[in-house]
């Protein structure tokens, strides 16, 4: 068995799919995947594949280097079935990070194992975080607007915003006033692209308290309102991620419309899955079937703190 596991040059192969390598976060998963490599001593192979196409070519290319497995963070859940045949075909084990892997059925293919996050209990940190420094702001519950940037095909996006809205609610703000902005790309441009149009219908609303799936969504839903004249003293957008884009905008002079993040860990998304498809290949032993990590809220005020601790 070990013995299949390695390429020619002795070496264990294992690929990193993921579906957005200019986001930051994908960028760490990378890293602490490498990190990973670099202690067991396994080569990883550092993929981005935006669409199924590249997705699918990407898991013949790892076949063709001898790869014995990957972790993949896919473009879109409903590849789950092409992407398990495909690892099968080719002998290649695999486990899916971050989005989980649906089936025909539209259900989790469980015979993938997966890494992802506590979405709905994340999402609640998010809305729980953003209704108390709206109270803290002094801001009437009645005259806030709450926007969801929404990336409903995805489930953990779905638990995460919709954690986030109901924490808001149970917080005692008016459903009537959370208005929904579906994005149709998850980064800062989607968030921008699908806030924009809903801030500007509802202008008579001077509050707002942004929630997203990522940073990103919500740094683009920042962006809109600042562009139509709500700054940071008018705004309260809660992230979820916490690598790059979130401490950026806090190490800002002057506050923005970003307020918070939900810290996740990019070292266990990265750092584990890698080790975990490791052993699978070399000692035939599987990672447990579904993982769920937590998250930290981080704000201006002490992000350089948290970050500092997530790091030791
Ligand atoms: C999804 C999102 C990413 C990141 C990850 C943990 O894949 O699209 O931005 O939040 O979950």
């Amino acid at each position: 068995m070990a013995g299949c596991a390695r390429s020619s040059d002795g070496k264990v192969r294992i690929g990193f799919i993921v579906k957005q390598p200019e986001e930051q976060w994908f960028q760490s998963e990378w890293k602490f995947a490498g990190v990973a490599a670099r202690e067991h001593g396994f080569d990883l192979i550092r993929i981005g594949a935006p669409d199924g196409d590249r997705v699918l070519t990407a898991i013949d290319n790892l076949a063709a280097k001898n790869a014995s497995g990957f972790v993949i963070c896919a473009p879109d859940p409903r590849l789950g079935t092409a992407i398990e045949q495909r690892a099968r075909v080719n002998e290649l084990k695999v486990m899916s990070v971050d989005d989980r892997l649906i089936g025909p059925d539209g259900k989790p293919i469980r015979s993938i194992p997966h890494v992802g996050i506590s979405g709905v209990a994340i999402g609640k940190l998010a809305g729980e975080a953003a209704a108390a420094e709206a109270k803290r702001r002094g801001w009437p519950l009645g005259q806030i607007g709450v926007l969801r940037i929404a990336y409903d095909s995805l489930e953990t996006a779905r638990e995460r915003t919709f954690g986030a809205r109901d924490a808001l609610i149970a917080a005692g703000l008016p459903a009537e006033h959370i208005f929904d902005a579906p994005q149709r790309t998850t980064d800062t441009e989607g968030g921008f692209t699908a806030a924009d149009p809903v801030l500007t219908r509802n202008a008579a609303l001077k509050h707002w308290i942004i929630v997203g799936l990522n940073d990103e969504a919500v740094l683009g839903g920042v962006r809109a309102a600042e562009g139509l004249g709500l700054g940071g003293d008018a705004v309260i957008g809660v992230g979820i991620g916490g690598s790059g884009t979130a401490d950026a905008e806090f190490a800002k002079t002057r506050q923005t419309g970003f307020y918070a993040s939900v810290l996740l860990s990019a070292r266990k998304h990265g750092y584990d899955t890698a080790t975990a498809m490791y052993e699978w290949v070399t000692r035939g032993t599987p990672p447990p079937p579904l993982v769920h990590t937590s998250g930290t809220l981080m704000t201006r005020d002490n992000f350089r703190a948290v970050l500092a601790r997530e790091a030791a």
